[in-house]
Order: structure tokens, then C-alpha cells, then sequence
């Protein structure tokens, strides 16, 4: 009920005003129920004005991430086809271990776990993923392909790829580009990380959670001290200007609705191809740390299963699946 009078409201634009018995008349409920949803969207922090002659008026929404809030604006099929499928929290320790949590408990694929801070949030190899209260997007999407363990490493580049897109459509000024595998970079800062996590055993895939951290709003006081001079956010890029979180945020979601569909219909093909678009590795002189070994070289191409060729000095070329790159040198190509 609450979602219906929102988006009568919406559809007003903040200019006017509609009758209590208006809504109650189009939803076929009483005004008490009209006034109670009102009351709950109030309490939820949506600004919205009341007129004993006039009726209400929606002057503000929140900049949260309510499932109602983002399902409005949504078209997608597999990834929160409705907004059951989407679960928002305030606070929580990191959203991909709940989210691994409900998947081992039969949560359906599509399945969106949303937190407005994360009290624990993580990074690749037990690092920590800095995520303060309302100014980003900490998220974490499941799937569940019927696909072979050893194609998921594709997940973390669609997603990525669908992250800088969403990011452009915003800010078509971004400079935002993907360094293999899983940062989005812009002008060298870090702006987005991914954390793809699976759960598999020898050629079974059971599920992928895939988290992502989007610095949307967030100032550079609000960093840890030693993140300040390697992170950013949207609003530092564009000189300070504030984004939409909820906007950037169903954006994101149906860009990896898109390109999921793509790859369960089309293969790996045209996610490397979209993720060579947008590529900040190949062509330059990089270091690849893996907890065995660390190789120089220069990136020359992604393999149609998402894994970095390296050539290195003596032209020996080595595939990478994981691990940490530096990036040495301008592009080359
Ligand atoms: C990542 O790891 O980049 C993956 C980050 C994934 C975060 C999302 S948020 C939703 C979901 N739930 C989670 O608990 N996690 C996922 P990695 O490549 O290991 O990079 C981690 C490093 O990035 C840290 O060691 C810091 O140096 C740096 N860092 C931490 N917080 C940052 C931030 N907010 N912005 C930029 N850099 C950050």
C-alpha cells in the first residue's frame, strides 16, 4: 500500500496535490489506509505535505536506499524483478556475508542485499572496505548460473563494466575506467571496488555473490586518514556536486541485469569486448602480485574467460585469474 500511494505521489512531482480520496478511490481502500501509509512514508523520512482541503503533496524523498524507492524506477528481469527481492538494512556488518547467508538458506537468484553503512565492510584477502552512513552504495547481488566454477571470474568484469557505464550516465565527464580485475579508477583514485564470492565444488557452481562499493557522496574528511589520498568519490570528481544514490543505484542494478542476460544468452564475448571499453590495463607495463609470485610485464589481452595475459621481459606470456596489479607506466598502445 505504502509503495501504491508513493508512487501516486511521485507521479505528482512535488507540483500538486492529490485528494486523499483521490488515492483511495484509485486503490480501492479506505482514506484511513490512504492517511496510514502516509504516516508510514513520513516516519520513513519522505517529506510530504498535508492539506485538510487540498490533500498531500510530496515535497522530498530521503536519500536512502528503500526497496520502493529503487523498484519504482527499476526495469529488470532476473536481478529484484520486484521489490520482494530487494532487502535494505541501515546498518550492517558487511553485505555479502548476509547475503551468503540467505543464499545458503534458499534465497532466489536476483536476490539485493542494500546497507546504508557497513559496520564490518570487506575487501579482497581479509582487507577492510571502508563504508560510512549514507554516502555510498554498499550492495550485494545474487546468481545462480548454471555455469561451470571456472566462468564466474566473468562476473566481476560485467559488473564492473556496468558500474563505470551507470557512473557515465551521471557524470559523462567521468574519467572512471576498470583496472583488472575488480577497482574502478578515476584520475588513479579508487572509486568503486568489487568483491565477487563463490560457493562451488569441483564443477558445480551453487551461487555468486557479487559486492559492490560505489563512493558516491562521501567528502575526503570522511575517509580513514590513509585512504584519503587513494580514494574518491563521485561528488570529489565532479567538484562537488551531490548524486542520487537510489538513482545511481537501480541505474547499477539494470546494467547488470542487462549484461547477465547477455552473457547466459550470448557467452563471455561481448562482456570482454564492453569491458575492453572501458579498460585502464591493457597496453601498459604492469606488476601482477599473486601470494606466490610477483611478474612484470605488460598487459596484453583479457581472455575470453576474464583472465589477464601478461607478456613479460623475454616475451614469456603468463595468464593471471587473480591477484593484485600495479600499473607502472602510461599506455603504451
Ligand atoms: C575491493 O577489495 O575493492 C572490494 C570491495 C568490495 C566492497 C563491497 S561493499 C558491499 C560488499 N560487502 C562487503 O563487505 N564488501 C562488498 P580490494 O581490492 O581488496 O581493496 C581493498 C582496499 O581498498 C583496502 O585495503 C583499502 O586500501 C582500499 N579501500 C577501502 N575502503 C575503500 C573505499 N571506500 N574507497 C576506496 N578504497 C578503499
Amino acid at each position: 500500500m505504502r509503495e501504491r500511494v508513493l508512487n501516486i505521489l511521485k507521479k505528482k512531482d512535488g507540483s500538486s496535490y492529490v485528494s486523499g480520496e483521490e488515492m483511495a478511490r484509485a486503490l480501492s481502500v479506505s482514506r484511513t489506509s490512504i492517511w496510514k501509509a502516509v504516516n508510514s512514508l513520513q516516519v520513513a523520512g519522505y517529506r510530504i505535505e498535508s492539506s485538510p482541503r487540498l490533500g498531500y503533496r510530496l515535497v522530498e524523498s530521503p536519500d536512502l536506499l528503500y526497496p520502493e524507492e529503487l523498484a519504482g524506477s527499476m526495469q529488470t528481469q532476473t536481478v529484484a524483478p520486484v521489490k520482494e527481492y530487494i532487502v535494505h538494512y541501515h546498518s550492517l556488518a558487511s553485505t555479502n556475508e548476509t547475503l551468503k547467508k540467505m543464499a545458503e538458506e534458499g534465497a532466489p537468484e536476483g536476490t539485493v542485499v542494500l546497507a546504508e553503512e557497513q559496520t564490518k565492510g570487506r575487501g579482497r584477502l581479509g582487507r577492510s572496505w571502508s563504508s560510512p552512513p549514507g554516502r555510498g552504495i554498499w550492495m550485494s547481488v545474487l546468481f545462480r548460473p548454471s555455469i561451470e566454477p571456472a566462468g564466474s571470474s566473468l562476473f566481476t568484469l560485467f559488473i564492473a563494466v556496468a558500474v563505470v557505464k551507470s557512473i557515465k550516465e551521471l557524470l559523462p565527464e567521468s574519467k572512471a575506467g576498470i583496472k583488472w580485475p575488480n577497482d574502478i579508477l578515476s584520475s588513479s583514485r579508487k572509486l568503486c571496488g568489487i568483491l565477487t564470492e563463490l560457493k562451488a565444488e569441483a564443477d558445480l557452481l551453487h551461487f555468486v555473490v557479487a559486492g559492490i562499493g560505489v563512493n558516491v557522496n562521501t567528502r575526503k574528511d570522511e575517509f580513514p586518514p590513509e585512504l584519503q589520498g587513494t580514494a574518491t568519490s563521485l561528488y570529489q570528481e565532479s567538484g562537488g556536486k551531490e548524486f542520487s544514490r537510489a538513482v545511481l543505484t537501480a541505474k547499477i542494478l539494470e546494467e547488470i541485469d542487462r549484461f547477465y542476460l547477455k552473457f547466459l544468452s550470448e557467452g563471455t564475448k561481448p562482456i570482454v569486448e564492453a569491458w575492453k571499453k572501458h579498460d585502464l590495463t591493457l597496453g601498459k607495463e604492469i606488476t601482477v602480485q599473486t601470494p606466490r609470485e610477483s611478474f612484470h610485464g605488460r598487459a596484453v589481452d583479457i581472455d575470453k574467460n576474464g583472465g589477464l595475459l601478461v607478456e613479460g621481459g623475454k616475451g614469456d606470456r603468463r595468464i593471471f585469474w587473480a591477484g593484485e596489479v600495479t600499473l607502472r607506466e602510461n599506455r603504451t598502445r
